[in-house]
């Protein structure tokens, strides 16, 4: 096989990933990924040209009412079956603790995919997290900083709605107190760097990668 040629093999098996996403095929979706790795491709080659368009493509779908929620389900437990099979290449064990992160998706909002991405990320660069998972109130978050005393807190908002939730959660870890002991990172797609600055958040973070270089510079500054 030519150079050439097996290039284009690799970019059709991340385009099979896509569609397998789009189609919410997990354990077809799984499997890909697992073939892609075992094919030399990168995990983040596979997230950002395998996954992630194929996530992009159901978002626009279910934007234009082509399909419904329990089809976006399907296709976000694919999208989460693929992050398991990447989990230890995206999160290399073995590095030295180089800090604590709290990170949760703020209170009314379920989606969670891109916070895990994150979480999985940053925890990769050494960090040591603490999950709350979604839906999660401000007094959660204050309960968790108080008891883990992290050095950073994320949080995750994929609803225009649900952001003023990481608001209400700076609100409540400043009346707590413990605001200037922690450095806030948000994210998720209706969130802009303009936004975290309103809310007095530290940084905004446009993706995982950001996110996880933000969090080095943070605990280093
Ligand atoms: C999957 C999905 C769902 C799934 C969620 C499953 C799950 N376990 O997460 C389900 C079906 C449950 C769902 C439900 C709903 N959804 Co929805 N969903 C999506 C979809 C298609 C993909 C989101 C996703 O996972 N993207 C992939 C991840 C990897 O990307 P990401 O989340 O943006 O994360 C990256 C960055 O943003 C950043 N980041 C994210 N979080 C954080 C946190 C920190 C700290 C940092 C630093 C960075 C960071 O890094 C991540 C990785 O690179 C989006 C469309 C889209 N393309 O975004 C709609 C979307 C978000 N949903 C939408 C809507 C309206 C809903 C519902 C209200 C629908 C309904 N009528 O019931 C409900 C809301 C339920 C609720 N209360 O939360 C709208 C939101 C519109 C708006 N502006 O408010 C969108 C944009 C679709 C649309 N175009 O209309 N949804």
């Amino acid at each position: 096989m030519t150079r050439f040629e097996a290039k284009e093999t690799m970019s059709d098996l991340l385009t099979e990933i896509t569609r397998a996403v789009m189609e919410g095929k997990f354990e077809w979706t799984a499997t890909l990924t697992e073939k892609a790795l075992r094919e030399g491709l990168s995990a983040k080659e596979i997230l950002d040209k395998g996954l992630m368009p194929g996530m992009d493509c159901v978002g626009e779908a279910f934007q234009r009412a082509e399909i419904f929620v329990p089809e976006v389900l399907l296709s976000a437990r694919a999208m989460q079956a693929a992050m398991d099979v990447l989990k230890p290449q995206l999160a290399e064990s073995g590095a030295k603790m180089i800090g604590k992160l709290v990170i949760g998706t703020v209170q009314g909002d379920i989606h969670d995919i891109g916070k895990n991405l994150v979480a999985m990320m940053i925890k990769g660069a050494g960090f040591e997290v603490f999950d709350l998972g979604n839906d999660v109130s401000p007094e959660v978050f204050v309960q968790a900083v108080r008891e883990h005393k992290p050095d950073i807190v994320g949080m995750s908002a994929l609803l225009t709605t649900t952001m003023r939730a990481m608001e209400r959660t700076i609100r409540a870890l400043k009346e707590a107190g413990l605001r200037d002991h922690v450095k806030i990172l948000v994210g998720g797609a209706p969130v802009t760097s303009e936004f975290a600055e309103q809310i007095g958040a530290d940084a905004y973070c446009s993706d995982a990668v950001v996110a996880r270089e933000t969090a080095r510079r943070f605990v280093s500054a």
